[in-house]
């Protein structure tokens, strides 16, 4: 891998670290593509992912020099590949969160969306700003940030292009927590750890029954919710987390 670090510094918690620097951290198809296969080792091995950047930005955006020679029927394929790496990270098994350590723009903060949680570093800064190099967001902002922040706010950072920096980020509900930029990835792994404690299935159920949202009305939801939440009551897991907390001691979960 060239573009991006792919490191296990705590059991079953993978960390991608986006690693071109000088560029901060640009998208280009080389790195989504390095991104796209560690998602498949990560998968295997890990109960959590996190996902942060070298240097001063998390991402500064897809790679505007590699999108100067696009063609516009290229385009197609770097906006359809970009998408389907946002929705592969939304709907992996594991969840991911985004360890926001600086600029998080245009493609970049569309990366940041597609992670379950934000955390931010009080250096972190966000932003669409695709609208003034004459194009727009095409990996998915224009979807993900409305269910955010809501569609007003949205059309307010897409439409001028305004970077706001983590406290605006957080009270508008486009981040989970802002700390201190030193305490960033020590507050990762604090959220990790935790994740990685509890039943794996219950974790993936949920998450799926949680990303259903996005494309579910909410009866339909709450079938679905139904039906994972009964299939998940007839594991190993559910019993051992039942019986543990009548015998009054700590659940060892297998993933079973
Ligand atoms: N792409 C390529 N190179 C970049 C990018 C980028 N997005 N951002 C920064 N760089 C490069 C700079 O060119 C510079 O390289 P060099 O030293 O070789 O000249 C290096 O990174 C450092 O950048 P700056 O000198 O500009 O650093 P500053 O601290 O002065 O400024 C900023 C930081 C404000 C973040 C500034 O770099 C900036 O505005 N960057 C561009 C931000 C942007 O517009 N992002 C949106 C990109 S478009 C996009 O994401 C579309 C998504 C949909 C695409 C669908 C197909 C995939």
């Amino acid at each position: 891998m060239e573009r991006i670090l792919l490191e296990y510094p705590e059991k079953e918690i993978a960390l991608i670290t986006l690693n071109r620097p000088e560029k901060l951290n640009a998208l280009d198809t080389k790195t989504r593509m390095e991104i796209s296969s560690a998602l498949d080792e990560v998968e295997e091995r890990a109960r959590v992912l996190i996902i942060t950047g070298k240097g001063k930005a998390f991402a500064a955006g897809a790679d505007i020099n590699e999108l100067s020679k696009r063609t516009p029927f290229e385009y197609i394929r770097l906006s359809k590949y970009g998408t389907w790496l946002n929705n592969r990270i939304e709907n992996l098994d594991i969840p991911v969160i985004a360890a926001v350590n600086g600029y998080a723009l245009g493609g970049g903060c569309e990366l940041a969306m597609a992670c379950d949680i934000r955390i931010a570093s009080e250096r972190a800064k966000f932003g669409q700003p695709e609208l003034n190099l004459g194009i727009m967001p095409g990996v998915g902002a224009t979807q993900r940030l409305p269910r955010l922040v809501g569609l007003g706010m949205a059309k307010k950072l897409v439409f001028t292009g305004e970077i706001i920096d983590a406290h605006e980020a957080f009270r508008i509900g486009l981040v989970e927590e802002v700390v201190e930029h030193e305490r960033l990835m020590e507050r990762c792994f604090e959220i990790a750890k935790t994740i990685a404690g509890k039943p794996p299935l219950a974790i993936k159920m949920a998450k799926r029954a949680l990303n259903a949202t996005r494309t579910m009305g909410l009866e339909d939801g709450l079938r679905y919710e139904v039906a994972l939440a009964s299939l998940l009551f007839s594991t190993e897991d559910a019993k051992e987390g039942l019986r543990a907390f009548l015998e009054r001691r700590e659940p060892e979960f297998k993933g079973k």
